[in-house]
């Protein structure tokens, strides 16, 4: 049995996994709250660097933490169901609540401003992406679907 090709088969993957992750994490994106409905009226955007593995979530507290521009946000957890595995629902951002029936906070991709089709909890930031959460009237949801 030749051992010594298994063990270079096995640093090989190894190897390859690792470049992979770094080419995944390298690169920075950015990331935007904009509220151009109500007062207060706000438009914040900061660069980020693409942290492995980070969703929307993570870097949520992390601006939090580090710009005092960013002041809080609250959600609400929606265990797992046939629709999505246990996500959370973002229903305030910087003090500004959503009103049910009329707005929410939506998350798109702010170059296209289209809709991203999963929350907070399970989209990842990808280098060169401009994610925001943009405060929306639920009828622009409504022509959307
Ligand atoms: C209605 C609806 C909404 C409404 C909810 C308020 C309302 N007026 O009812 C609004 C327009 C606000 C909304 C927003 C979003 N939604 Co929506 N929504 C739906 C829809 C069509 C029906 C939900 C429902 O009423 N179910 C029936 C009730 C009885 O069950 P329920 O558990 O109480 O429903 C609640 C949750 O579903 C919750 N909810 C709604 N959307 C989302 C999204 C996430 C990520 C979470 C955690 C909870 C949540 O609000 C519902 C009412 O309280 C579903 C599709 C579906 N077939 O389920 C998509 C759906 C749940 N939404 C989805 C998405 C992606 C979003 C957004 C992230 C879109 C975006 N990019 O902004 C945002 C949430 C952003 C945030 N602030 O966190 C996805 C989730 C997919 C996934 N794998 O994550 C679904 C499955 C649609 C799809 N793309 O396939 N949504």
């Amino acid at each position: 049995m030749d051992f010594s090709f298994n063990i270079n088969f096995i640093l090989m993957v190894f190897v390859h996994i690792g470049v992979c992750n770094s080419l995944i994490t390298k690169g920075e994106f950015q990331y935007s709250i904009k509220n151009i409905l109500n007062e207060p009226k706000f438009f914040l955007t900061v660069t980020l660097d693409v942290e492995y593995p980070g969703n929307v979530l993570h870097y949520m507290e992390a601006v939090c933490d580090t710009y005092q521009e960013f002041t809080n946000f609250s959600m609400t957890y929606f265990p797992k169901s046939m629709h999505f595995n246990g996500s959370y629902y973002v229903s305030a951002i910087n003090g500004v609540e959503e009103v049910p029936g009329e707005t929410y906070w939506e998350l798109i991709e702010h170059t296209s401003g289209k809709q991203m089709q999963v929350g907070a909890s399970h989209y990842k930031p990808r280098a060169g992406d401009h994610v925001a959460w943009n405060l929306t009237s639920l009828s622009a949801y409504q022509a959307q679907s």
